[in-house]
């Protein structure tokens, strides 16, 4: 029914633009043609410049109610250098903005139709247009280049001494993996992934380094350390947001993407520099990804090395878990449970 007086306001609108049009042509015949065109081209080059003026007042309010609502200082080594990158971007992108916005409406208030002035008119001006051509390729080719450079930089290989960590995205939460003692991470098959039975991404149990590999709903992650992700999701396209860190990867199905950075500071150093004693760093899904994207957010803690293996420490694997939960059968049937060619997995991480 609303949808029926929407078209109906519509429809009068319409008509009473055309009746004012109507009018407006009258009075031009009685006033006489010329008269009202230079009153009208007078009208809209002065409402340029109240439009001009408007919307400058209107950034400078939006900036003055919204900056304290910026994000704090990076939390990690490369998202300083992304922070550096972003301030170069937006000085050059914001300087022309300002020229070229103030020109266009000054100019377009400065010659409006008026009597005695004819506009001028040249063909071309091959001298002009290399210019306009060239700086901004080259500024954007610059620009463009700085971005690769850090793009390059966090998609390479990780340092040594990096930890790993799977990242796994599905509707709607995320889930940490961690290789344990071992160091490495198990083998995965999808079509063993069942929540009821204790295995939300489907280890092999069957391959011992999955045994000592911890899943949890929280990334921690050591200060000063690099750490490498390996991204996956389960089902749609998600997104690793970490705008602490100033770094997101998408989560492909069966496309692992991988990132690495290296944390600055702890959750509690950070927690001091905001001054907001219940600062939690977030990660959050940077892509829509159904009815319940706006909640996949997963906690991240930032600690020592120490307070990392304390937690680590105390987390029982999720091997251990399937098996207290008697979701993994005596060894002597646990193979022939397994689907047959599921021995070689297709789709894995490792
Ligand atoms: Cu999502």
């Amino acid at each position: 029914m609303s949808g029926f007086f929407v078209v109906i306001v519509l429809l009068l609108l319409f008509i009473i633009v055309v009746q004012i049009a109507k009018a407006s042509e009258y009075v031009a015949i009685l006033k006489g043609e010329k008269k009202t065109q230079e009153q009208n081209n007078r009208l809209h080059a002065t409402l340029m410049l109240v439009f001009l003026i408007v919307g400058l007042i209107g950034l400078y309010v939006c900036h003055e109610l919204l900056k304290d609502k910026l994000l704090p200082v990076a939390a990690s080594v490369q998202g300083v250098a992304i922070d550096h990158m972003m301030t170069v971007t937006l000085v050059i992108t914001g300087i022309v903005f300002f020229i070229t916005q103030i020109l266009l409406f000054v100019f377009a208030y400065k010659y409006r139709g008026r009597e005695g002035h004819q506009a001028s008119y040249y063909h071309e001006n091959s001298k002009i247009e290399f210019f306009w051509t060239a700086i901004p390729a080259l500024t954007m080719t610059i620009l463009v280049a700085i971005g690769l450079k850090h793009w390059f930089t966090i998609t390479s290989a990780a340092p040594p001494n990096a930890m790993v960590v799977e990242v796994t995205g599905k509707q709607f939460n995320w889930m940490f993996r961690y290789p344990g003692k071992d160091g490495v991470l198990g083998k995965k098959d999808y079509r063993l992934i069942d929540e009821g039975k204790f295995n939300p991404l489907g280890q092999v149990w069957s391959d011992p380094y999955n045994h000592d590999d911890v899943v949890s709903s929280e990334l921690h992650l050591v200060v000063g350390r690099p750490v490498k992700l390996e991204i996956g999701s389960r089902d749609v396209i998600h997104d690793v947001g970490l705008p602490y860190f100033r770094l997101k990867m998408d989560a492909v199905p069966g496309v692992p993407t991988t990132l690495w950075f290296t944390p600055k500071y702890t959750t509690a150093q950070m927690a001091k520099m905001t001054g907001d004693p219940n600062f939690v760093y977030k990660l959050v899904c940077d892509q829509l990804c159904g009815a319940g994207h706006y909640s996949m957010v997963a906690n991240i803690v930032v600690e020592t090395q120490q307070e990392f293996d304390q937690w680590l420490a105390s987390q029982k694997s999720q091997y251990q878990l399937a098996k207290e939960g008697g979701a993994i059968p005596s060894d002597s049937t646990r193979m022939a449970m397994l689907p047959v060619s599921s021995k070689k997995p297709e789709v894995s991480l490792k």
